[in-house]
């Protein structure tokens, strides 16, 4: 008995990871990502910073090479043109991968995702292997200034994410979210077909059907003040078709 106490809590504190990495993919971002860089950094100590930038014509690049030489924490990957969001994390994990981060984050460049919920992030993982910042938590809609066709979207796309692909979230389509460096491994970073909101549907839909312990935190949304949305129709058609894809898959256990 007192051995088995022993071993589990051993356990428990070998759970707490000692370091992890936020990646922010920036298209155009040169308006919050200094500010934004600030404020994630003195969440957690144990937090380095990549930047996935695409090529942003308005200097966000060379900005982001500024800030790399100022501060060790902080990393830039600079890919030459914009091609979209599901590539610029895939290059991001794999950066991750090749060095000891426990625990991978995701985030956007625009403040509405507030860094303040990071630490929350970092003790959710301690018991989940995948934590999902959610903006519908048992249905309670925690987002802020959104113009109401666009919230009716996002709210409407989740619970026909749900339905088609039984994925048990309340907020799949959400892009603030933490990973155990283990489901980064075990999930085939090549297979992965998305590019943009579907990205984040099919990252966890691909987590869930491995068996990986999700959790989710409510947090708050805040629609962006600085910079415009990329968000774009073909971003919306790709995550129509994509959760049936995800679900064919499923049933011929390809995924
Ligand atoms: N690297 C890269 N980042 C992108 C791309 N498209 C969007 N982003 C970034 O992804 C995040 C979310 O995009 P955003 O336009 O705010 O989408 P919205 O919040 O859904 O309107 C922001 O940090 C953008 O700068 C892309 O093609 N490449
Ligand atoms: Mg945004």
């Amino acid at each position: 008995m007192q051995w088995e106490w022993a071993s589990s809590s051993i356990e428990a504190e070998a759970d707490v990871p000692d370091r992890a990495l936020v990646i922010v993919p920036t298209y155009n971002e040169c308006e919050n990502i200094r500010r934004l860089i600030a404020t994630v950094l003195v969440q957690d100590a144990r937090i380095d910073i990549l930047v996935v930038d695409d090529g942003s014509p308005d200097g966000t690049g060379t900005l982001m090479d500024e800030i790399v030489a100022q501060n060790d924490r902080v990393h830039v990957i600079h890919r030459a043109r914009k091609l979209g969001l599901g590539t610029a994390y895939i290059a991001g994990f794999r950066w991750a991968l090749e060095r000891d981060y426990a625990v991978v984050l995701e985030m956007d460049a625009d403040f509405s995702h507030d860094p303040v919920h990071l630490p929350q992030f970092l003790l959710a993982i301690e018991d989940a292997d995948m934590v999902l910042g959610s903006r519908y938590q048992q249905g309670r809609v925690t987002v802020v200034n959104w113009p109401i066709a666009r919230l009716i979207l996002s709210y409407c796309a989740n619970v026909y994410a749900r339905a088609v692909t039984g994925l048990p979230v309340w907020d799949a389509t959400g892009g603030f979210k933490c990973f155990r460096r283990s489901v980064l491994e075990a999930i085939d970073l090549d297979r992965v077909r998305s590019n943009g909101y579907a990205f984040q549907i099919e990252m966890s839909f691909r987590a869930w059907k491995r068996n990986f312990r999700i959790a989710e935190i409510p947090i708050v949304f805040v629609d962006r003040t600085e910079g415009t949305s990329k968000m774009s129709n073909s971003i919306v058609r790709e995550a129509v078709w994509m959760v049936w894809r995800l679900r064919w898959w499923s049933l011929r256990g390809t995924i």
